[in-house]
């Protein structure tokens, strides 16, 4: 009964709150995005090991953003983080050409995983200001995205320096996630 009400009331006031995870390889610029999102600005990053979690208030929605680490020894640990997931945010260096077909297999493999099976999935074709970088036609050919069944995505064109295309990417998340609860509404009678 109580979860009930809370759920009812969170709707009734758009008090949503979604777990994010940030994905993709080393140097992708997933912690340049996670702290332009949440303080709007460009801090100085190190390589990752292990996570950065924060908040981000955005469209009447609490997003829990969990940034891990990319490189290839940490990579494996990605699951322990993925249950209870509403999306991802797959990150790309659009200008790293080389390591585009990691990149591809990566995003692959997580898309096969049963426990985000339910997760929406934006993808950010990061480093736009880069001389050289592939355009979103080219990334979306590259990661083959063209093979996604039955779940919702998007890509779009950010660089985290120039704060450019991100909140972009995250009102396609609040609405795709609204939507979610609007159907599980007509379906339940109230989100689950
Ligand atoms: N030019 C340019 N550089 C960027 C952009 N985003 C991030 N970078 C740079 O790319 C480098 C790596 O950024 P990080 O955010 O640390 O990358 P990461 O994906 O968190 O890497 P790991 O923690 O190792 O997985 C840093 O020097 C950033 O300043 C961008 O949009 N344009
Ligand atoms: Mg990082």
């Amino acid at each position: 009964m109580g979860i009930v009400f809370t759920r009812l009331f969170s709707s009734l006031f758009g008090n949503k709150e979604a777990r994010i995870l940030v994905l993709g390889l080393d140097n992708a610029g997933k912690t340049t995005i996670l702290y332009r999102l949440q303080m709007g600005e460009v801090v100085s990053t190190i390589p990752t090991i292990g996570f950065n979690v924060e908040t981000v208030q955005y469209n009447n929605i609490k997003f829990q953003v969990w940034d891990l680490g990319g490189q290839t020894s940490i990579r494996p640990y990605w699951r322990c983080y993925f249950p209870n997931t509403q999306a991802i945010i797959y990150v790309v260096d659009s200008s790293d050409t080389e390591r585009l077909v990691t990149a591809k297999e990566e995003f692959h493999a997580i898309l096969e995983e049963e426990e985000l099976k339910g997760a929406v999935v934006l993808i950010f074709a990061n480093k736009q200001d880069l001389p050289g970088a592939l355009d979103a036609a080219a990334v979306t050919e590259s990661l083959e995205l063209h093979k996604i069944k039955s779940r919702q995505w998007s890509i779009f064109k950010t660089s985290a320096i120039k704060g450019e295309g991100l909140f972009e990417g995250l009102d396609w998340l609040s609405n795709t996630l609204k939507s979610g609860d609007l159907e599980n509404k007509r379906k339940f009678g109230y989100d689950i």
